[in-house]
C-alpha cells in the first residue's frame, strides 16, 4: 500500500509552512487550500464550516460558511487571570463567544473567520499563549491531574507535563513566521532530529495521573505516565503505552485500547523513555493507513514484549517491575477546598465545557469578573470543568460573591452526580466528522435519566455517562459507565460495563438506538440495579456481575 496522502503534505509542507501565506491572502474564499488544511493543524487550528446553515447556503449557491477552530496548547491546563481575560477578549471579537473546555484540558474556540485568525493569535502571544502542536501528527496537549489538594506534589509533577511539552514541540519556525509576522531563522535551528520531515504517523498523547485520581483518564494515552509517591515524595513514575479511543464504524480492525504498563522509570528517567516511545512510534507506526496508525495498533502489530525492549535500547533505561499504585477518584471535588499552602480552589460545574451565559448560569460574565480581579487562576480539568484556583484567604470571599452573584455556586451543588460527572464532545453543528448530537443533547437526556434515577432511589448515585457524535471517542466514552456513540441523527449505540475509576472498557450493549429505546432499556436496568446491587457497587461492576454484557 501506497504512503497516505498527509505524508506526502508532511513531506512537502517546508517545515509545516505549506502554503498558508498564499491561502490567507485569498479574499475569494473563506476556506483555505486543501493540503494547508491538513498543515493549519499543526498550527492548533482546522478549518470546519457550520452545519447547520449548509443547506441555507447551498440553496443560496453560497460556498460553506467557513471558519476556523483555535486549540491553545496549555500543558497541565492552567491560565493566568491575565490570560484569561485576552481570552475572554478574544472570544468576544472573533470567535463565537462559547468558551469551550475540552476533554484535554485546555481551551477551544469555534467560528473564527480567515482573515481575524492573526489578530486572534497575536492576542494570544501578547499573554504568552500559543496552539503551537494543538493538533496534527505531534504530541498533543499534555494533561496531568488537575485536582488541587494534592499541592504538595502537584507543582513538581506538573512540571513535567510542561517539559514533555517543550521536549516533543516542533522545532519549525512556521508558526511564528505565518501569524506573528516574524523573521525567518536559519534552517539550521529548525532542523528537528525527533520530527524529521516526517512527523508522527498519527496524533500521539500524553497523560499524567497522579494517584488516587485519574480525573485525566490516564489509559486513554498513547503514553500513560503515573506519579508514583514515597513518603510524600515523588520518587518516579510508571509508564504505559498504546490507549486510544478511536474507532471507525465497519471497520473491525479498528478498537479501543486501554494503555498497557511498561514499568516503573526513575523521575530523571521519565523525559528519555517517552522520548524514545515516540521515535519507536514515528519509525515502526504505520504511514499507509491513517485508521491503523496510532501507537496501540504499533504495539499491537509488534508485540508487547518488542515494543519494550526497543523502547529500553534506544532509551538505554531499563524499565523496573511497576510499583504499587491505586487509581480510586475519576470525577472532580467540586466546591471549595484549602491546600497545604492555605490557599483556596474553587471547582464550578461547567456543563459540557461550554463557558457562556444563560437564564440559569453566566459562566463567562463570573470567570471574566473573577479575572478582573487578578486574584485567581483558571485550571482546567478533563471532566471539561473549571477550578478557580490559588485564592489567597483573604481574597475568598470576594471570588465566592462573583460566582454566587452569577449563581455558578448555586448550579454546581444543585446538579445530581449523574450530571455533574457526564461529558460531552462538541459533535454539531462544528464538528465535520459528527454522525448525532453530542454537547447539545446530552443535557436534555440526562434530565430525562434523572427522572428514571430518581424513581429508582439513585439520585446520589455516581454514575458515569458519557456521549460523544461519532465513534472517534473525544468524550472517552468506551471508558463510560454507560457511553452512547453516534451512529447516524439522533441514533446512538449504547455501551455499558465499565469502571467507575478508568482501568476497564466497556462493552456494546445495544446498537443503533433512539430516546425512546435508550430510556427504556435504562428504565428496566436501573430498576434492577437499585433492587439488586450489592453495598456500594457501581452500575460498570453490576451490569458485568449480571452479565448484562
Ligand atoms: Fe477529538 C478528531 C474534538 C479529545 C479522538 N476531535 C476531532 C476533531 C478535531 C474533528 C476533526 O478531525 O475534524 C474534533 C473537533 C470538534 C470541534 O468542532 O471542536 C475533535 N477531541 C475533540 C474535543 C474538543 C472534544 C471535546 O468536546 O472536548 C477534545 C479536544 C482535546 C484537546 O484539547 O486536545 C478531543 N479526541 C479527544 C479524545 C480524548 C482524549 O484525548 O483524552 C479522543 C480519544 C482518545 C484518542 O485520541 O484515541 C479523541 N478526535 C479523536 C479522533 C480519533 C483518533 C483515532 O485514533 O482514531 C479524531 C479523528 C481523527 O483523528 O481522525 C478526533
Ligand atoms: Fe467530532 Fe466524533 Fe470527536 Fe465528537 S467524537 S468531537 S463527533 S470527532
Amino acid at each position: 500500500m501506497a504512503e497516505s496522502v498527509v505524508e506526502k503534505i508532511k513531506k512537502e509542507s517546508n517545515s509545516l509552512r505549506g502554503t498558508l501565506k498564499e491561502s490567507l491572502l485569498d479574499e475569494h474564499t473563506g476556506a483555505i487550500r486543501e493540503s494547508d488544511q491538513a498543515l493549519i493543524k499543526f498550527h492548533g487550528m482546522y478549518m470546519q464550516d457550520d452545519r447547520d446553515r449548509r443547506e441555507e447556503r447551498a440553496a443560496k449557491r453560497l460556498e460553506r460558511l467557513y471558519s476556523y477552530m483555535i486549540r491553545l496548547r496549555l500543558p497541565g491546563g492552567l491560565l493566568s487571570a491575565q490570560q484569561w481575560l485576552a481570552l475572554h477578549e478574544v472570544s468576544e471579537q472573533y470567535s463565537s463567544p462559547v468558551i469551550k473546555i475540552t476533554t484535554r484540558q485546555t481551551i477551544q474556540l469555534h467560528g473564527i473567520l480567515k482573515h481575524d485568525i492573526k489578530p486572534t493569535i497575536k492576542t494570544f502571544d501578547t499573554v504568552k499563549l500559543d496552539s503551537i502542536a494543538a493538533c496534527g501528527d505531534v504530541n498533543r496537549n499534555v494533561i496531568a491531574s488537575a485536582h488541587p489538594r494534592f499541592s504538595v506534589l502537584h507543582e513538581e509533577i506538573f512540571s513535567y507535563a510542561e517539559r514533555l511539552s517543550k521536549l516533543l514541540l516542533p522545532k519549525t519556525n512556521a508558526y511564528y513566521e505565518i501569524w506573528l509576522d516574524k523573521e525567518k531563522i536559519s534552517p539550521d535551528r529548525e532542523r528537528d532530529e525527533l520530527y524529521q520531515d516526517r512527523y508522527f504517523p498519527r496524533k500521539f498523547k500524553i497523560a499524567i495521573a497522579i494517584p488516587p485520581y485519574n480525573d485525566v483518564d490516564v489509559f486513554a494515552n498513547d503514553v500513560a505516565v503515573i506519579a508514583i509517591t514515597e513518603k510524600n515524595k515523588l520518587i518516579g513514575f510508571n509508564v504505559g503505552a498504546g490507549g486510544g479511543m478511536g474507532v471507525t464504524h465497519g471497520n473491525e480492525a479498528t478498537y479501543p485500547r486501554l494503555a498497557s504498563i511498561l514499568g516503573f522509570v526513575k523521575k530523571d528517567e521519565l523525559l528519555k523513555t517517552v522520548y524514545a516511545i515516540a521515535t519507536v512510534q514515528r519509525d515502526f507506526g504505520d504511514r499507509n493507513d491513517r485508521k491503523l496508525a496510532r501507537l496501540k495498533y504499533t504495539i499491537d502489530r509488534m508485540g508487547i514484549d518488542a515494543f519494550k525492549s526497543e523502547t529500553e535500547k534506544r532509551s538505554g533505561i531499563k524499565f523496573l517491575p511497576e510499583k504499587y499504585y491505586e487509581l480510586k477518584i475519576r470525577h472532580d471535588e467540586y466546591g471549595w477546598h484549602q491546600n497545604h499552602e492555605k490557599l483556596f480552589y474553587y471547582t464550578a460545574f461547567v456543563e459540557t465545557g461550554r463557558v457562556c451565559d444563560d437564564d440559569n448560569v453566566q459562566l463567562k460574565k463570573a470567570f471574566y469578573e473573577i479575572a478582573k480581579t487578578g486574584k485567581a487562576q483558571f485550571r482546567f480539568t478533563c471532566n471539561q470543568n473549571i477550578i478557580i484556583s490559588d485564592i489567597l484567604p483573604e481574597d475568598k470571599n470576594e471570588i465566592e460573591n462573583i460566582l454566587q452573584w452569577h449563581n455558578v455556586i448555586k448550579v454546581t451543588e444543585a446538579a445530581t452526580p449523574a450530571r455533574r460527572d457526564a461529558v460531552a464532545c462538541v459533535a454539531l453543528n462544528t464538528c465535520p466528522l459528527a454522525l448525532a448530537e453530542a454537547q447539545r443533547y446530552l443535557p436534555s437526556l440526562i434530565g430525562k435519566i434523572e427522572i428514571i434515577l430518581n424513581k429508582y432511589n439513585l439520585s446520589n448515585e455516581d454514575l458515569s455517562i458519557r456521549m460523544t457524535g461519532c465513534p472517534n471517542g473525544c468524550g472517552r466514552p468506551y471508558m463510560a459507565e454507560i457511553g452512547f456513540v453516534g451512529t447516524a441523527y439522533g441514533r446512538y449505540n449504547m455501551y455499558l460495563g465499565a469502571d467507575a475509576i478508568g482501568k476497564r472498557l466497556n462493552k456494546i450493549y445495544k446498537q443503533n438506538i433512539e430516546e425512546e429505546e435508550i430510556l427504556e432499556s435504562l428504565d428496566v436496568l436501573l430498576k434492577d440495579f437499585s433492587g439488586n446491587k450489592n453495598f456500594n457497587e457501581p452500575f460498570g461492576d453490576y451490569v458485568l456481575r449480571k452479565n448484562i454484557v
